[in-house]
């Protein structure tokens, strides 16, 4: 069976655009691959966090990830701190990295140039995340199209690497949603919906209220145009309602756009906040029912004991290559 791979940084509460760029493809692939999630909170570092704050969103996600039909039985779930092996190899990989191809990462550029300090991490970040990837042989990664840069800078990464050394790593394939790819912000649609921006009326966090949800989205920033159809240029926030609707119906976007044709934009908006609150709130339920079990401490220490291993070895494997250690 080929191995998939993906986390979700604990970086800010997860949102509508984690849910339907990330953890949805994970559901749907569980059943047909060796499936991989890990919460990445060595990531969330890269930027200030509050530790108070980050230790209770670390479990708090792995609840989200079961409550959002992630199933134990069916992939391993860890947390990337609680495995040496991962900053281990990143630091290795670092070294087979080049400046000129780490300083292309857009991420980066953008996210440093809204910042008057930024960490060394933030920059050094996607060789971690190939270290995430390559650790595990990992044939696929699920990501949003944000993070396809990083799948491709893996890529490379492995590929100089098995050319110097010999075969030592598989050469990942990123997974991009057809639908879903990058939700916007509600406010600023031409803008990713972004969990470490914050709460703000723009993003729906997976446990905002019922209320809460339907204020988002019925004061989401449309056109004046008032016709419905999908046109990412011209009407970026009525292809985002679009795009949202899709992706949570299962429906295609040319059905959407049928459905909601002659529409105003106010039933539009009232259509996706019932599906999105739908969807939602049962996540909500099953959420609490994880939290209050101490299944996520279960789940956790059972997926820390199968990686190591299987990290270890990679590892071990690596080293020799380079003729560090004592093997
Ligand atoms: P941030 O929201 O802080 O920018 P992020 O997207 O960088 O976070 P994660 O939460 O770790 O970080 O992302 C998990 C996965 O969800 C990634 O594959 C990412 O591409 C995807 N994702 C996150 N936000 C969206 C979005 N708005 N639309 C589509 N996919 C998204
Ligand atoms: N960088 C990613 C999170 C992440 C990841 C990974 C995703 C860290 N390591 C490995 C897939 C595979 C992000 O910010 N969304």
């Amino acid at each position: 069976m080929k191995r998939l791979l993906t986390g979700l940084k604990p970086s800010g509460e997860l949102t509508l655009g984690s849910l339907i760029g990330g953890i949805k493809q994970s559901v749907e692939f569980q059943n047909n691959y060796d499936s991989f999630i890990f919460v990445p909170d060595l990531h969330a570092i890269t930027v200030p966090q509050e530790a108070y704050l980050l230790k209770e969103r670390i479990r708090k996600n792995v609840a989200l990830y079961l409550a959002c039909g992630i199933d134990p039985q069916k992939n391993t779930i860890y947390l990337q701190s609680e495995n040496v092996y991962h900053t281990n190899l990143s630091w290795i990989l670092e070294c087979h990295t080049y400046m000129g191809e780490a300083n292309r990462m857009t991420q980066y550029k953008d996210k440093a140039s809204k910042k008057e300090q930024v960490s060394v991490g933030l920059f050094t970040y996607p060789i971690l995340m190939a270290a995430d990837i390559l650790l595990y042989s990992a044939n696929f990664v699920p990501v949003g199209i944000d993070q396809k840069q990083h799948v491709e800078l893996t890529r490379n990464i492995a590929e100089r690497f098995n050319h110097k050394y010999g075969d030592t790593f598989t050469i990942p394939e990123p997974i991009i949603p057809k639908i879903g790819a990058k939700i916007m912000d509600l406010q600023n649609p031409t803008k990713k919906m972004s969990k470490s921006s914050g709460d703000t009326k723009g993003s729906i966090l997976l446990l905002d209220s019922e209320e809460v949800i339907r204020k988002k989205i019925m004061s989401a920033v449309t056109d004046s145009d008032n016709k419905v159809y999908f046109d990412i240029e011209k009407k970026p926030g009525i292809s985002n309602l679009l795009t949202i609707y899709s992706s949570l119906s299962n429906k295609s976007l040319q059905e959407v756009e049928e459905i909601f044709k002659d529409s105003n934009y106010g039933y539009l908006k009232k259509e996706v906040a019932d599906l999105v609150v739908i969807t939602l709130l049962e996540i909500q339920k099953k959420y609490q029912e994880y939290v209050q079990s101490g299944i996520v401490d279960e789940v956790l220490d059972h997926g820390r004991k199968t990686v190591e291993k299987i990290a270890k070895e990679k590892y071990e494997e690596v080293l020799k290559k380079l003729g560090l250690g004592r093997f």
